[in-house]
C-alpha cells in the first residue's frame, strides 16, 4: 500500500483575534454552540447548556494553553511531570470560571439566556479518578503548579469507570458504577497523533549490535496503544494553562489485521477487549490490592506511555539523551508508578543504545519519589513471577539493578548479610517479591514523606537502612491543599470577609491570612465571622437533609469526619464518643448540655468487611439516636452517602468540630484536616501527621489535643489489655455493653460482633479503648469552648489565620526550590 505524502497543515494561527471575556461574547458562544455545534433548540435537562458553556470556556481556555506551551517551548527550561495513578479532580466548571476571573460574565451571559449558572454546574460530573488523599493531593498540586507558572504536567490514566458511588441500602454501603464519561467530557481534548505503543507480554531477546556488543530487546510482545487525552489546568488569573495528559488503552491495529484476517473474528474481538480493559477501571482500594495483575499492567502502561512521551518531547529539540537529566524530572506519586523507573533504564538502553551507567545516571538522577504511607499492608509488593510473564525485560533491568545496588551495600558493610537480605529489592520466601518502594528509593536522588512526623518515621523504621547508606536524599515535604478550591470558591462568604478586611493578597500567598488574627478581638468582625458560618452550616445542613435525611439544627455544634472508611482513622472511637453522649442523656447526666450534629462521611473498600461493617454501625447508632424521644434535639447523627470532593466543599465551609482521631503515627499526613482549618474548623487530634503542623500553626490554645503520641503507642502495645482499659473505665463500660447487648442491631443479631471482638478478643490493635478516655475529655474541653461563642469564634478565626502554612502553593513552592528546581515561566502575550 502506499500513500500519498500529505501535505502539513499549518496555517498562520496568530491572527485570529482573541475571544471576548465578556459577558456577551460568552454568551454569544454558548448559544451557537447549543444550537449549531450540539444541534439543539431547548434542553431541560441542563447537560447541553452546560456543555455549550463549557466549550464557549474551554476556548478561552485554548487560547492561553497554546501561549503558555508556547514560552515553555521558547525557555527551553526543564520540565517535571507529576506521575501519578490518581487525579481526584472533581468538577471543573467552577473551578476554571474562578481561575479565569469568569464568574460574573458567565453569570450574566447565563442569565440573559434564560438560566442560572448555579443550576447548569450541577450537570456536572465529579471526574472521581481517585480514592482519597493522595490523588486529591496531585488535583491540589496541578492546580498550584499552574498558579505558580512552573512547567509541570500531570499524567494520569482516563479510567471509564471512577470512584464507585456509595449507595447506602438498609445502612450497608453498596457499591454502583461510575461511569462518568457516559455523556462525553467536554473539557478534554484527544490527541491520537501522540499515541504511544505499549509491550506486555512476551521475552527478552539478547544480540550482539553491528560494535559487538551485547544488548537486549523485548520481542514477540502483545502491544496495547496508549492513546492521550489533554485536560487544561488553567493557574489563577495569570494566563498560564498546564495540561494533565490522561492515556486511554486502546488495541493496537495489528489485531484488526493479523486475528481478523485468520478469520478469528470473535477471539479477535476479544483480544481488543482485553487490551481496552486496561484503563477500565480505578481500583477503588485506598490501602492496598496487591497481586492483581490488571492492576500491574495499569501501572506499567502509565509508566511506559508518559516516559515514552516524554521522551518523544525532548528529542523533538535534542539530538541524543545527554543532558536528559538536567532537564527533566519525574515525581512518582507513591510506589504506584515505580515501573518508571526500569521503564526508563530498558527506553535508554535497548531503544536509544545507551551503557548501563550512562542510563542509570540518567534514571536516578531524574527519579523523585514520595512515600505516602507506613502502614505495611499497604506497601507494595508483586510476585516476581508476574514480572517474568507481564514484563520480563523489565524484570531483567529490576534484578540487574538490585545486584548492582547489594554490591554496593556490600561494600559498605562488608559481611553483613542481614542487612542484605532486609534490603534487597527482592523479598525471598515461598513467592519471591519486589519491594517497589526499595525500588523507588534505590533509582531517586529525592525520597520524601508527607508531613514532618511522617517524613521523621521513614527513615527511623521503613527507610532505616536506606537512611544509613544515602541521608542526603531523604526529606520532608508537608502536604498542602489549594485554597482557591477549598476556600476562595468552597466559601465565597468567608472569603468575602476576609478580602474586606485584609485585601486579596491572600488567594495567592496564603501566609497573609495571618493579618487576621488582631482582628479575633474584634467583637464586631467576629459577628460577622459567626454570621458566615451560620449560611454556610444551613447550605451543609440541606445536604444532610437531602442526602442522608437527617435534620440538623444549625445552632448546634457541627461536628465532622470525612475520609476513607480505616480502622486506623478510627471513625470507631467517634462512634463510641456518640454513644457515650447518648448513653450519658439517657442516664440524665445532661447539665450544661451542648447540642451536637455528629457527621461521618466515606467510602469502604469493597473488599473491607471491617470498614463495611463501621458503615453500618454509624447508621445503626444515628437511627437509635435520632429515633429516641428522650435524646430531644440534644444530639443527632448522620452518615452522608457517596462522599466526594463536590461533597467536601460544602463540609468544610460548614464544620465547626474537624475530627482528626487517627492512631498517632499512622496517618502519613492528613488533607482533610488543612481544608476543614482554612475554614475555621477547629481541630479535635491526635499527634499525628500534619495535625502536629496544624497545632503548632494555630497554637495549643486553639486545638483540642489528646490520646497517645507516635512512641507511646508502639510503647504501650507489650502487655496491653483492653479489656483492662475497660474495667478500668465505668463509662467506657457502659458503651461496651450497650453495643454488647444489641442494642444498635435489635434486629440483627450477632451483626457487630466482629467490631466487638476487634476491640476486645483481638488485641484492639488500633488503641480506640486505650484512647477513649482522652478523646471523651477532649470532647468535653470542645463542648465548654463551643458554650461560649465569642471564645470558640476567636479560636475559629485564629485557626484560618494559621492556615496560612497548608497551602499546597507553599508546598509546590518546596517541591520546586529542592527537587525540581524549575524557573517561573510566564505565558507569551497574545498577539
Ligand atoms: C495500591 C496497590 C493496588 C491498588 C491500590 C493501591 C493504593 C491506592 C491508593 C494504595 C494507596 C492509595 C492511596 C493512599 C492515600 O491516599 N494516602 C494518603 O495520602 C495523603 C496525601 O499524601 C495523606 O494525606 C494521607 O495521610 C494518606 O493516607
Amino acid at each position: 500500500m502506499s500513500r500519498r505524502k500529505s501535505t502539513i497543515f499549518r496555517p498562520d494561527l496568530d491572527d485570529i483575534p482573541a475571544l471576548g471575556m465578556d459577558a456577551a461574547s460568552i454568551a454569544g458562544d454558548v448559544k451557537r454552540y447549543f444550537s449549531h455545534t450540539l444541534g439543539r433548540h431547548r434542553d431541560s435537562s441542563g447537560r447541553y447548556a452546560y456543555a455549550s458553556l463549557v466549550m464557549a470556556l474551554r476556548d478561552r481556555l485554548v487560547e492561553r494553553w497554546r501561549n503558555t506551551r508556547m514560552a515553555y517551548d521558547e525557555a527551553n527550561s526543564k520540565k517535571a511531570f507529576y506521575l501519578s495513578l490518581e487525579f481526584l479532580m472533581g468538577r471543573a466548571l467552577g473551578n476554571s470560571l474562578l481561575n479565569l476571573g469568569l464568574e460574573e460574565q458567565a453569570t450574566d451571559a447565563l442569565q440573559n439566556l434564560g438560566t442560572a449558572l448555579e443550576e447548569v454546574s450541577e450537570s456536572e460530573r465529579d471526574a472521581g479518578l481517585g480514592n482519597g488523599g493522595l490523588g486529591r493531593l496531585a488535583a491540589c498540586f496541578l492546580d498550584s503548579c499552574a498558579t505558580l507558572q512552573i512547567p509541570v504536567m500531570g499524567y494520569g490514566l482516563r479510567y471509564e469507570y471512577g470512584m464507585f458511588r456509595q449507595e447506602i441500602d438498609n445502612g450497608f454501603q453498596v457499591e454502583a458504577p461510575d461511569h462518568w464519561l457516559r455523556d462525553g467530557n467536554p473539557w478534554e481534548i484527544e490527541r491520537p497523533e501522540y499515541s504511544q505503543r505499549v509491550k506486555f507480554g512476551g521475552r527478552s531477546e539478547f544480540y550482539r549490535d553491528q560494535e559487538g556488543d551485547l544488548k537486549a530487546r523485548w520481542v514477540d510482545t502483545l502491544d496495547v496503544l496508549a492513546v492521550p487525552y489533554d485536560v487544561p489546568v488553567p493557574g489563577y488569573r495569570n494566563g498560564t494553562v498546564n495540561t494533565l495528559r490522561l492515556w486511554k488503552a486502546a488495541a493496537t491495529d495489528e489485531f484488526d489485521l493479523d486475528e481478523f484476517n485468520r478469520g478469528d473474528y470473535a477471539d479477535a474481538v476479544a483480544m481488543k477487549n482485553a487490551a481496552e480493559h486496561i484503563t477500565m477501571v480505578l481500583y477503588p482500594n485506598d490501602a492496598s490490592e496487591n497481586g492483581k495483575e490488571l492492576r500491574l499492567k495499569q501501572q506499567y502502561f502509565l509508566a511506559s506511555a508518559s516516559l515514552q512521551d516524554a521522551i518523544r518531547q525532548w528529542l523533538r529539540r535534542h539530538e541524543g539523551c545527554d543532558g536528559f537529566a538536567d532537564k527533566n524530572c519525574f515525581q512518582l506519586n507513591d510506589t504506584h508508578p515505580t515501573c518508571a523507573v526500569a521503564e526508563l533504564m530498558r527506553l535508554l538502553l535497548d531503544e536509544h543504545g545507551l551503557e548501563w551507567d550512562e542510563a542509570w545516571e540518567i534514571t536516578s538522577r531524574s527519579m523523585a519519589y514520595t512515600n505516602h504511607t507506613l502502614l505495611p499492608e499497604a506497601l507494595e509488593k508483586w510476585p516476581v513471577r508476574m514480572f517474568r510473564t507481564l514484563l520480563p525485560r523489565l524484570l531483567d533491568i529490576i534484578l540487574e539493578i538490585n545486584a548492582r545496588f547489594l554490591e554496593q551495600v556490600s561494600l559498605r558493610w562488608p559481611g553483613d548479610t542481614d542487612r542484605l537480605r532486609r534490603m534487597s529489592i527482592i523479598e525471598e520466601g515461598d513467592e519471591a517479591q519486589v519491594r517497589m518502594a526499595y525500588l523507588a528509593v534505590v533509582a531517586s536522588s529525592s525520597v520524601n514523606g508527607v508531613a514532618e512526623l511522617h517524613s521523621q518515621l521513614l527513615t527511623q523504621h521503613l527507610f532505616r537502612d536506606f537512611h544509613d547508606l544515602w541521608p542526603e536524599k531523604f526529606n520532608n515535604k508537608t502536604n498542602g491543599v489549594t485554597p482557591r478550591r477549598w476556600l476562595q470558591w468552597s466559601n465565597p462568604g468567608l472569603a468575602a470577609l476576609i478580602d474586606e478586611a485584609i485585601g486579596e493578597g491572600w488567594k495567592k500567598d496564603l501566609a497573609e491570612l495571618r493579618k487576621l488574627e488582631p482582628l479575633a478581638d474584634d467583637a464586631a468582625f467576629r459577628a460577622r465571622w459567626r454570621e458566615v458560618k451560620q449560611d454556610n452550616k444551613l447550605r451543609l445542613a440541606a445536604l444532610v437533609e437531602a442526602d442522608a435525611h437527617v435534620c440538623f439544627d444549625t445552632d448546634a455544634l457541627f461536628d465532622v469526619q470525612v475520609k476513607r472508611i480505616h480502622e486506623y482513622k478510627r471513625q470507631l472511637l467517634n462512634i463510641l464518643h456518640v454513644i457515650h453522649l447518648y448513653d450519658r442523656i439517657k442516664r440524665g447526666d445532661v447539665r450544661n448540655w451542648v447540642p451536637r450534629c455528629v457527621l461521618i462521611g466515606g467510602k469502604a473498600a469493597p473488599g473491607y468487611a471491617m470498614a463495611k461493617q463501621i458503615i453500618k454501625l454509624a447508621n445503626n447508632v444515628a437511627h437509635v439516636v435520632n429515633g429516641d424521644p428522650d435524646v430531644d434535639g440534644r444530639l443527632k447523627m448522620a452518615f452522608l452517602p457517596d462522599y466526594r470532593v463536590t461533597a467536601m466543599e460544602v463540609i468544610c465551609a460548614g464544620a465547626e468540630l474537624s475530627e482528626q482521631i487517627s492512631t498517632a503515627g499512622k496517618e502519613a499526613s492528613g488533607t482533610g484536616n488543612m481544608k476543614f482549618m482554612m475554614n475555621g474548623a477547629i481541630t479535635i487530634g491526635t499527634l499525628d501527621g500534619a495535625n502536629i503542623e496544624i497545632r503548632e500553626e494555630a497554637g495549643a490554645d486553639n486545638f483540642f489535643l489528646f490520646g497517645l503520641s507516635a512512641e507511646e503507642v508502639e510503647k504501650r502495645r507489650a502487655g496491653y489489655d483492653p479489656r483492662a482499659v475497660i474495667a478500668g473505665d465505668p463509662e467506657l463500660a457502659r458503651v461496651m455493653d450497650l453495643l454488647a447487648a444489641g442494642h444498635f442491631n435489635r434486629f440483627e443479631p450477632g451483626l457487630f460482633d466482629d467490631v466487638i471482638r476487634a476491640l476486645t478478643d483481638h488485641g484492639d490493635y488500633w488503641m480506640v479503648l486505650a484512647d477513649f478516655r482522652g478523646y471523651v475529655e477532649a470532647q468535653q474541653r470542645a463542648a465548654e469552648a463551643y458554650r461560649d461563642p465569642e471564645r470558640w469564634t476567636r479560636m475559629s478565626i485564629l485557626n484560618t489565620a494559621a492556615s496560612g502554612k497548608f497551602s499546597s502553593d507553599r508546598t509546590i513552592a518546596e517541591y520546586n526550590r529542592e527537587i525540581w528546581k524549575l524557573p517561573v515561566v510566564p505565558p507569551k502575550p497574545s498577539k
